[in-house]
């Protein structure tokens, strides 16, 4: 009787401890150790976008926007009697003008790849494959990780990016105008909607960051296996912290939705790398595109 009473409660023990993993204290240092690597890289006032080259947005009428008459109309709709000085190429004067808004956007991602660049090297073990590794990583994983942090600026009150005041606030239209086509845009603001509407813990946010970075499928990776080793700690920690600090009624397949989110990401990327090479040569002003942004991305020219 006795025995059965100790058998019984054993079993009990181990069912526990499938059930309820406990978050084991390195991996509470290594959320703490994301967490604050995130912290220090997203400027959450963004007070930096004053320094990008400035958005131009046409006011969206065709009129401005297929100007072919992009100095006339400068002229009527404003109260100069004469051309502005720079505007000898019409670029000034057709602020709806196609590419109008790719200086900003592209200093915009210039700006978070560097962002992104300085959080991978707080993530323990990134710093530790070689350069050529952590360059492939970064070079596949920046966009996706650009992604998912910009869901922090994300909003579902008008599917926007807001980044303070309005000068700084992007909807769909300003991304069309810098060479983006719909059809990539609209998976990219529905991929926004859902990953908001998981409405994940900081903890999490960071973790799927880190797990998207240490792929160790991306092109041109050399140590595969160290690479994997840290993804699946990362992964560990992921499913430890959603089973023991989420909310019971909103935990179930969170972990699963998140994978799939991934999943998401990869399919975004591609798209992206074909609209990337359109668009890098439409920019016949090669200056519009930053160096670290060709790097990253790819120089058609180079
Ligand atoms: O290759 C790209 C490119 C951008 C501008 C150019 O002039 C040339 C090339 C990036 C393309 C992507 C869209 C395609 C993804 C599938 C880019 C246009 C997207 C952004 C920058 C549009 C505006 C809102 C990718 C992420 C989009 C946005 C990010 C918002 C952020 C604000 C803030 O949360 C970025 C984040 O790092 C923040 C600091």
């Amino acid at each position: 009787r006795k025995k059965e009473i100790i058998m019984k409660r054993k079993l009990e023990d181990s069912a526990r401890e499938v059930h309820t993993p406990q978050l084991l204290e390195e991996q509470e240092r290594l959320i703490a150790t994301l967490i604050e690597a995130h912290r220090k890289t997203y400027d959450a006032s963004y007070s930096d976008f004053s320094q990008f080259r400035p958005p131009k947005r046409g006011d969206g009428s065709p009129e401005c926007r297929n100007a072919t008459n992009p100095f006339l109309m400068s002229l009527l709709n404003s109260d100069m009697d004469e051309l502005p000085k720079a505007s000898a190429s019409g670029a000034e004067a057709a602020a709806g003008d196609e590419l109008s808004m790719l200086p900003h956007l592209a200093d915009l991602v210039s700006y978070s790849i560097q962002k992104v660049i300085g959080f991978a090297k707080m993530i323990p073990g990134f710093k530790e494959l070689c350069t050529e590794d952590q360059i492939s990583l970064l070079k596949a994983s920046a966009i996706e990780i650009i992604i998912l942090r910009s869901n922090e600026s994300f909003t579902m009150e008008d599917n926007s990016w807001t980044c303070g005041s309005n000068e700084f606030k992007y909807q769909i239209g300003d991304v069309m105008q810098a060479g983006h086509k719909l059809e990539l845009l609209e998976p990219l603001v529905k991929f926004q909607v859902n990953m908001k509407k998981l409405d994940l813990h900081e903890a999490e946010h960071v973790l799927l960051m880190a797990i998207c970075l240490f792929s160790p499928d991306r092109p041109g990776v050399q140590d595969r296996c160290r690479v994997e080793e840290v993804q699946e700690h990362l992964t560990e920690t992921l499913r430890a912290y959603i089973a023991c600090r989420h909310p019971l009624s909103c935990k179930h397949m969170l972990y699963a939705k998140m994978v799939e989110k991934l999943t998401e990401l990869r399919s975004l990327n591609e798209e992206h790398s074909k609209q990337y090479l359109q668009i890098s040569q439409d920019a016949v002003n090669k200056e519009d595109l930053p160096p670290l942004l060709l790097e990253v991305f790819g120089n058609p020219t180079a």
